[in-house]
């Protein structure tokens, strides 16, 4: 059966993963995968081998005051809107070497099948490296797509800090990658964005399917709690005495699992961050640090959650003698994907033969923040069990080539071959 128009049109698989297994070689774990943080070292060798790649490719590169970078492929028509696609190549501490890096390298490999192809589009293609989405280091996530979506300010965004106290406008300035572009400037002129990732989630695999298409995305709340009680003897103090704020952060983890087992199955709960002062083998903390990301795909959910928490928190902070602050550390509505961008995903999967089905996104992403400013959808490929923001994170080849067949689709109904 002849192909349909276009079917034939494929990027290269073996180009792609070679240079997802070169780029994992910069900021290693210490298990196979990999520890390149936002704004350090290893993210700047990442971003300069990024850079010298598109630069290969004949892709000009536009970087803003937060470090974003853009790589535009010319169209026919300058005038047109471009096409955007992109994701992030800054990781977790015990990171994955997929988690943002295929959207990137994905979409670098659709421009260089469009070069080998010598396909020329009328829309220009920019494909984008978004600064700090995993906000490991400078809470929140997703920081540098919100300041350009305009939901944070640029000023507020170069003060968060990280553990040892440095900020993000120091690091940003330290690595060299403080751009001219004003942050966002480019936001209302996108014609639509493309972001390929992997589903860092167990559905896909489990259905036997190489796409999704990804219609909605979790909402979520980031709580950073602080709890006081009162330094002293693990040893000499009597039990009826001490104001153990490490107990107070155990019976509110308890309390984060109970709300969020209420709510199933459509919403989860944890806290993966805390901070235990002094952190002495023989002092009764008195003061816990800790942080809770609430997630629901349902707005009402979702906010239920954080207010139950809000509620019934100080009680357990009182019963055993401490007191509680609670203040936002993140926080980003569920999200809605643009019905069009959709579509032209699941027409791109469905003329490339590949299998698919309609996902919502568990994870935050910069697509989510990008798509209150633009036409936006995602793309997802499976992921070995499921497991992401862990070292042992793997992808097949054959899935990293069909979420990158369908990006080089999508991108090509939208951004229109050129006659
Ligand atoms: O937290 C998230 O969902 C994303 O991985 N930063
Ligand atoms: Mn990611
Ligand atoms: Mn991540």
């Amino acid at each position: 059966m002849a192909a349909a128009p276009g079917q034939n049109l494929r990027i290269d698989p073996e180009r792609l993963w070679d240079s997802l297994m070169e780029m994992a070689k910069i900021g290693p774990g210490v298990a196979g995968g990999n520890n390149r943080q936002t704004l350090t070292d290893a993210d700047a060798e990442g971003r300069k081998l990024f850079q010298a790649w598109c630069g290969d490719a004949g892709l000009t590169m536009g970087v803003d005051k937060l470090g974003n970078m853009f790589m535009t492929r010319a169209g026919t028509d300058p005038d047109a809107t471009p096409v955007y696609m992109g994701s992030h190549l800054d990781t977790q501490p015990t990171g994955g070497k997929y988690d943002g890096v295929l959207g990137v390298l994905g979409g670098l490999e659709v421009m260089r099948a469009l070069n080998d192809l010598d396909i020329r589009t009328r829309r220009p293609i920019v494909l984008t490296n978004w600064t700090n989405e995993e906000g490991t280091r400078f809470a929140p996530a997703m920081l540098a797509s919100g300041v350009f979506a305009g939901v944070h300010d640029l000023d507020w965004a170069y003060g968060r800090t990280d553990a040892e106290g440095k900020t993000v406008g120091e690091e940003l300035e330290r690595i060299g990658w403080v751009g001219d572009e004003e942050v966002g400037a480019r936001k209302d002129a996108i014609h639509a964005m493309f972001e390929l990732h992997i589903e860092q989630g167990p559905i896909l695999e489990a259905e036997g399917k190489d796409i999704g298409v990804v219609t909605h995305g979790q909402g979520l709340w980031w709580l950073e709690v602080t709890v006081t009680g009162k330094d002293s003897h693990t040893g000499s103090t009597p039990m009826p005495m001490r104001r153990n704020a490490g107990l107070g952060m155990a019976r509110m983890t308890e309390l984060v699992h109970e709300i969020a087992m209420k709510h199933q199955p459509r919403a989860v709960g944890a806290i993966g961050h805390c901070d235990v002062h002094p952190n002495s083998r023989n002092v009764i903390p008195g003061k816990v640090v800790f942080t809770i990301d609430f997630r629901s795909p349902d707005q009402e959910t979702l906010d239920a959650m954080k207010a139950e928490f809000e509620e019934r928190a100080p009680k357990i902070a009182k019963d055993l003698g401490l007191s509680v602050a609670i203040e936002v550390a993140g926080h980003f509505d569920p999200v809605t994907f643009d019905e069009g961008c959709v579509k032209a995903v699941r027409n791109a999967a469905e003329k490339l033969g590949y299998s698919h089905m309609d996902i919502v996104s568990g994870a935050g992403h910069d697509a989510c923040w990008v798509n209150k400013v633009a036409p936006t959808a995602m793309i997802m490929c499976p992921c070995v069990d499921g497991l992401s923001h862990n070292e042992a994170e793997e992808i097949t080849k054959d899935w990293a080539r069909a979420g990158a067949d369908v990006l080089l689709h999508a991108v090509l109904e939208a951004a229109e071959v050129a006659e």
